[in-house]
């Protein structure tokens, strides 16, 4: 049986997802908001087999580890369940990435392995159908099946939980700009593990969750009213507040290095300086910031000469998960 290749764009939050109300369906404890990222692309092939006696899963060119087969055969179990089969796969995927950009994605993989799989089982499922799907191998997936802004409803069941594109004239102005903080950084935490370390332990948990559906109510309507910088000042206070968070957790998960604190400094020394510049900060060191079309290669080349960044790109906004050729 020949195989479906699918790509899809990692996305950035720009209200961060960060909790869960139910980890068996995996659903987030409140919405989010993100952009799809062009630069940053999964690409993942997924063959029925019915000579295999058990899934292969190779992941950039070797074979999968025993965590990360497990939860990409469980996710395959769900496809399966669904179309009515038994049949194992053989999974390829590669993340064409910047070289070493130190950007893993959950996001994009279980995107691109949502729709890969889905076809080469035979379903034809909708976008949104896709999205709840893709939530449950990861949260940030559901996001990107879609291409540009996206909006994640928290929902609270499992049919409730999808994303969906927000419609913004502003798509054609923003870009990213991602600055790579390497040199020896030790492992950091998963993202899954240390979200449910700081829901069980950190003291401002409650206060991040109730913060969520405020700013996404600003970013939705800084997207409706062209407002970029209503959106890039939610964009910095929320990646903040979700990094409070997690910090105040015990013990406390801090994915900083003195190289992400200069990058902070020096985003508002570009904003006081009338740059478009906003930072945001995921389950890592490195720093992303939101701009413009006329002002990203001035913040790539500022970024890069800040000490411990070892590379910097710049993004336009990506489109939609989509099956190749
Ligand atoms: C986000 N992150 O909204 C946030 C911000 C990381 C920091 O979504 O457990 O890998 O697989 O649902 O999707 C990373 O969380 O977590 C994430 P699971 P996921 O982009």
């Amino acid at each position: 049986m020949p195989g479906v290749t699918a790509r899809a764009c990692a996305n950035i939050a720009l209200v961060k997802y960060w909790g869960k109300r139910d980890a068996a369906l995996n659903l987030p404890a409140a919405g989010s908001l993100s952009l799809a990222l062009a630069a940053l692309v999964t690409e993942t092939c997924v063959e029925l087999d019915p000579a295999l006696g058990a899934d292969l899963i190779e992941l950039e060119g070797k074979p999968a580890g025993a965590t990360e087969a497990a939860r990409v055969t469980t996710f395959l179990d769900l496809v399966r369940e669904r179309a009515g089969i038994t049949t194992r796969a053989r999974v390829t995927s590669f993340n064409r990435f910047p070289t070493a950009s130190g950007l893993a994605s959950s996001a994009s993989g279980f995107a691109a392995l949502a729709v890969a799989a889905t076809r080469a089982a035979g379903l034809e499922l909708p976008p949104r159908e896709l999205s709840i799907l893709a939530r449950r191998g990861s949260g940030s997936a559901a996001r990107s099946i879609f291409g540009g802004f996206v909006r994640m409803h928290a929902g609270n069941d499992d049919e409730a939980a999808y994303a969906e594109p927000i419609t913004s004239s502003l798509i054609d102005r923003v870009r990213m700009v991602i600055a790579i903080v390497g040199g020896g950084v030790p492992k950091t935490h998963g993202s899954r593990d240390a979200m449910d370390h700081t829901a069980a332990t950190s003291p401002f948990y409650r206060a991040w969750v109730d913060l969520v559906p405020r700013d996404l109510a600003a970013a939705e309507h800084a997207l409706a009213t062209r407002d970029l910088v209503a959106l890039g000042e939610v964009t910095e206070h929320n990646a903040l507040a979700m990094h409070a968070s997690a910090i105040a957790a015990r013990p406390g998960v801090l994915y900083w290095r003195p190289a992400t604190l200069a990058l902070l400094a020096a985003v508002r020394t570009l904003r006081q300086n009338g740059r478009a510049a906003w930072a945001t900060m995921d389950a890592g060191p490195h720093v992303k910031v939101l701009t413009t079309v006329d002002d990203a290669d001035h913040i790539a080349r500022a970024l890069a000469n800040v000490e411990g960044v070892t590379a910097t790109t710049i993004s336009g906004p990506g489109g939609p998960a989509y099956v190749v050729g």
